[in-house]
Order: structure tokens, then sequence, then C-alpha cells
């Protein structure tokens, strides 16, 4: 474990003025759960952290709330409170799903959707229902405030498009539309503990006539980054769903998968998997069974 000063704000003001006097040398904890793993690991101690701002005492950092047909929600909202969540039951419930799976009870308590999102692990279970629910994330530094869509906040595996002095101050989440239909499948190496090896959350509204209109579809672990594959997408726009079309829905996505990472020792596994989960999401999501 490397040495560093530990600074504790009480105030999202008093957090930024230490983003801004410190720069590169500090480093924001939340939950910890992804940061104190990286400070211990030999080969990163190197990262040059020398201040920890520790952003759990930040009150304004922990809320949820709606404001019109936006959810607002604090980035020191850990998983476990998004899971309890009513509200969020409802209007964002894969969101709730992906959150419940994360790691163990004490992962949940612990690790924030903040966390989440700084950390921007390929793997993570959050980040796939929160592109797919089009989220905005409001960032503040002392130069002022931005609201930037996740999907182009992920910038690769592990790094993001936030800079050294900013603090991610709310996640804005449209409200979903109640008749839309929804799925998050998560599958990990064990049932227990487990960082997801896939993961895909998936949406879609459909017209009176049972054709889609909206569409999304986020795999995670398969693509550097949670984003939507749009060619994938659109062989659904405009049909009735069907297991059929899913089932080459599934494969395109997969097909996708390898034109962006090439084949790679794991291609032979997660090329199947990857098309079988989408297909599975978007069976649980329109309510078509195997035999449709
Ligand atoms: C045993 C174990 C199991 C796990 N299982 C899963 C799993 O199943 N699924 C899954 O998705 N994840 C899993 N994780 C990873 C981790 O729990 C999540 O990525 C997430 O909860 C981290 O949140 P945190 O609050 O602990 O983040 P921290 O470790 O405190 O911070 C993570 C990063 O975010 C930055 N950050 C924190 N808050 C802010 C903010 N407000 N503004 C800007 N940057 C900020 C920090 O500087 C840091 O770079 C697991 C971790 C462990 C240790």
């Amino acid at each position: 474990m490397i040495r560093f000063e530990y600074k504790r704000p009480t105030s999202i003001e008093a957090c930024l003025e230490l983003l801004d006097l410190y720069g590169k040398k500090a480093k924001l904890i939340a939950g910890g759960t992804d940061l104190m793993v990286e400070m211990r690991d030999d080969d990163k101690k190197r990262l040059g952290v020398e201040i920890v701002i520790d952003t759990t005492h930040i009150a304004e950092l922990k809320f949820i709330d709606v404001e019109d047909d936006m959810i607002n929600l604090g980035p020191g909202i850990t998983h476990e409170e998004i899971w309890e969540n009513p509200f969020l039951n409802e209007y964002a419930p894969f969101l709730c799903e992906a959150c419940h799976s994360v790691g163990s009870p004490q992962i949940r308590h612990a690790g924030t959707v903040g966390g989440s999102i700084g950390t921007a692990s390929p793997a993570s279970d959050p980040l796939p229902p929160l592109v797919a629910l089009g989220a905005f994330i409001v960032l503040a530094s002392v130069n002022g405030t931005r609201e930037v869509l996740l999907e182009d906040l992920l910038l690769k595996p592990y790094v993001t498009d936030i800079a050294e002095n900013e603090l991610i101050v709310s996640i804005r989440i449209p409200i979903m539309n109640p008749e839309a239909g929804y799925s998050f499948v998560k599958l990990g190496r064990r049932k227990a503990l487990a960082i997801s090896r896939m993961n895909v959350a998936t949406y879609v509204e459909l017209d009176e006539e049972g054709k889609a209109v909206e569409v999304r579809i986020v795999p995670g672990s398969c693509m550097p980054t949670a984003v939507r594959i749009k060619s994938a997408e659109e062989m659904l726009l405009g049909q009735k769903p069907s297991y059929a079309l899913h089932k080459a829905i599934g494969e395109k996505v997969a097909e996708e998968m390898v034109s962006v990472t090439g084949r790679r020792w794991s291609t032979p596994y997660k090329e199947p998997v990857i098309a079988s989960l989408v297909k599975r999401s978007l069976n649980e999501a329109t309510g078509v069974s195997e035999n449709e």
C-alpha cells in the first residue's frame, strides 16, 4: 500500500478547490472498492497518487430526486440504495437489477454509482443499463459545470473524459416509458462475488401494432466501453419481435464485437455467449418465448 495524505471535504465547493489545488497528485475516493484495490496493486503503485480526497462526507452527492421527466441521482448513492429505492424500481428497473447483481452485500453497501462511472470498467454491471437509459453525467469543476452523455464520457477501458479537476455531481436519467420492455442479463464466473464475464441491457418500445419503435442494445464486457450497437438495434426497428429475429440480432452483436476487438483467445467462448445473451435479453424485454 502506498502512503498518502487524506482529505475529507464536506461540501462540493471544498472538494472542487482541493481538486484544483492538487491536480494530478489527487484521487477521489467514494466506496473505495476499486480505488483501494488499485492502490494496493504493486504494478500501479506509481500511479502518483499522493492525496486521497474522500467524498463520502459530502451530503450534496447523495440524493435521488425527480425534475420533470428526469431522475437526478447523486454519484454517492450506493448500489444497495439504488436497488432498494421504490421510485428507481419503477422508472429504471433494470438499473436496479444490475446494481443488485454487483459483487456481494459488502460491495453493494460501499460501492457507488459514481465510482462505477469513474472506474469505467468494460465489465461494469451498472454501465450498460445507464447507457441504455440515455443517462447524462453532470461534471463540476472550479471553472463551472458541463453535462455529457454517458456513452460519450466512456473513452476506452478504464479511461473517461473526466478531467483531473472535475467531480461527478449528478447522473441525469430520462424517466423510462412505463410501457417499454427492458431486461438486464448477466453471466458471471460464479454466482457470488462475480464481476461480469458478460452482460447485456436491452430496452424496447413497441407501437400499437406491436412493432418496435425504440430499441437500445448495450452489451457489457464485449466492447472496450458500454456502447449501443446501432446496427443490431436497426434490425428490430419497425419489426415485430420474434425468436428468429432476436437470434439473428444476437449474432449481429457478436459479429460487431469481433470486428472491433479482433479474434482473441477468448473469442470462441465470447462469440456464442454474447449472441445467446442478447437473444435472451431481447426475448425477456419483449415477452417472446422459444416457440415464437
Ligand atoms: C470483490 C469485488 C467485487 C466486485 N464486483 C463487481 C460486480 O459484480 N459488478 C460491478 O459492476 N463491479 C464490481 N466491482 C467493482 C466496484 O465495486 C464498482 O466498480 C463500483 O462499486 C466502484 O464504486 P466505489 O464507490 O467503490 O468507487 P471508488 O473505488 O471509490 O472509486 C472508483 C473510481 O471512481 C472515481 N470517483 C469516485 N467518485 C467520483 C466522483 N463523484 N466523481 C468523479 N470520479 C469519482 C475515483 O477517483 C476512482 O477512480 C467489484 C469490486 C470488488 C472489490
